[in-house]
């Protein structure tokens, strides 16, 4: 990665910032009015220490309950999934009550206590597990991001101008995850060399049942998580088990795990023959396409957000389901030109990675959109070059450039490209 205009944004920074010229003013004062600030009377006590903590009143945070593309706003009971709030988090990590949710069924009420897990097909002896036993092996903890492959579905065919950046990107979230790496389990129960493929199945009221290749990369990376950001995970999110795969399809995470089944061909369940499949322009249907793409997204400015003309500090994120992301660049002036974002902390693979630029906005209406590229060399496609390779019939995997426009107003909004 190059970070071509390191110097020029910098400067930029210093100076334009405090001086005001380029539009906050307000971060200068004079030395007299920074000593009147101190010359108040102490506060006094504080709220009472509790035994868990909230987010201040002042924040404003939630997801927000969608049903299928177009269709808003959604009654909750009719929702189908729960976006996370990406223009309104700073970090990398998403706080374990803003993590996107997808359930098929709702959220299943159980006791791990009376959780088991059974592993059986092809292994030397069938066995059963119980949270315990899970606890007492060894574990693994990874920070990587989870995807649905709905994400991005809204823009498949149109852009509805009206949409904010946590409708058209939030089925994504980065948490780290804790759990017995799938290979313990594996050499522990014995599977049998043929076994090329592992049922996984969730105890809820949909039993969501996925077929998984057994490739040495998901033998490597799986875990069968019991945590999630340092606590048991929460019941939106799989409590007591679930299958993590990172850079996998978010559907092949089942959550409720109470089975892993090994064989020597995938299971065909209808989750992967009816539902999880990708129509293409020629009719035909795609299975087992599981790895998410490079993808990107300007965080800020974004969808119905409004800007005023001078300085701005354009946000984003970007990820890769096949690893690092090693470069993010953006352009300001509908996909003309472009120059390279700054990536922010560290570039982990298959997480959520922070992209940031400095940027002036004169008030002339303009498009502005981000492309990143991973360690394996995908770079994202912008949308004419994904459509023309898949079509528009296709309903996820949805990786195209995201273009927001910016009227003379400042009014940012949702378009193709
Ligand atoms: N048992 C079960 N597992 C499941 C699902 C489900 O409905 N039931 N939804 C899947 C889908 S489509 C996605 S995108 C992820 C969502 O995980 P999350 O709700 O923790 O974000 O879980 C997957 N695992
Ligand atoms: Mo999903």
């Amino acid at each position: 990665m190059k970070p071509v205009s390191q110097d020029g944004p910098r400067s930029l920074t210093r100076r334009g910032l405090l001086s005001g010229a380029v539009g906050l003013a307000g971060a200068a004062a004079t030395a007299a009015k920074a000593d009147s600030l101190l010359d108040v009377p102490p506060r006094g006590p504080g709220a009472p220490l509790s035994a868990r903590s909230e987010r201040s009143k002042y924040v404003q945070i939630a997801r927000i309950p969608e049903s299928t593309p177009g269709k808003r706003p959604v009654d909750p009971s009719e929702a189908i999934n729960s976006k996370a709030p990406i223009d309104k988090l700073v970090g990398q990590i998403t706080p374990a009550d803003l993590h996107y949710e997808r359930s098929h069924s709702g959220v299943p009420d159980i006791d791990p206590a009376q959780h088991r897990l059974l592993v059986h097909g092809q292994v030397k002896k069938p066995l059963v597990f119980t949270m315990a036993d899970l606890r007492a092996m060894p574990s693994v903890s990874r920070i990587a991001f989870l995807e649905c492959t709905g994400n991005g579905w809204e823009n498949w065919k149109e852009a509805p101008p009206d949409l904010t950046v946590q409708n058209t990107h939030g089925l994504i979230s980065t948490n780290e995850w804790t759990g017995v790496p799938l290979s313990y389990l594996i050499d522990l129960v014995g599977v049998d060399r043929r076994s090329t493929w592992m049922l996984a199945e969730g105890g809820d009221g949909s039993a969501v049942a996925r077929s998984i290749p057994l490739t040495d990369e998901i033998i490597a990376e799986g875990i069968l998580a019991y945590g999630q950001n340092g606590e048991p995970l929460r019941p939106a999110h799989g409590f007591p088990l679930r299958l993590f795969l990172p850079g996998f399809e978010g559907n092949l995470n089942i959550k409720w795990l109470r089975r892993l089944k090994f064989g020597d061909r995938p299971f065909m369940t209808r989750w992967e023959t009816a539902r999880y499949t990708q129509l293409q322009a020629d009719g035909k249907a795609r299975q087992f396409q599981l790895h998410q793409d490079v993808n990107s997204v300007i965080t800020r400015p974004s969808g119905m957000m409004q800007i005023k003309p001078g300085y701005h500090r354009i946000c984003g994120l970007a990820w890769s389901g096949h690893g690092r992301i090693t470069r993010v660049e953006l352009s300001t002036d509908g996909a003309r030109t472009w120059r390279d974002a700054t990536i922010v902390g560290v570039a982990l693979p298959k997480a959520q990675t922070r992209f940031e630029a400095d940027w002036v906005w004169d008030g002339k209406p303009t498009r502005i959109v981000s492309r990143s590229t991973d360690e394996k060399h995908n770079v994202q496609p912008d949308r004419a070059s994904l459509i023309a390779r898949t079509g528009t019939n296709a309903l996820f995997h949805y990786n195209a450039q995201q273009t927001w426009a910016i009227d003379e107003t400042g009014k940012v909004r949702n378009v193709l490209a």
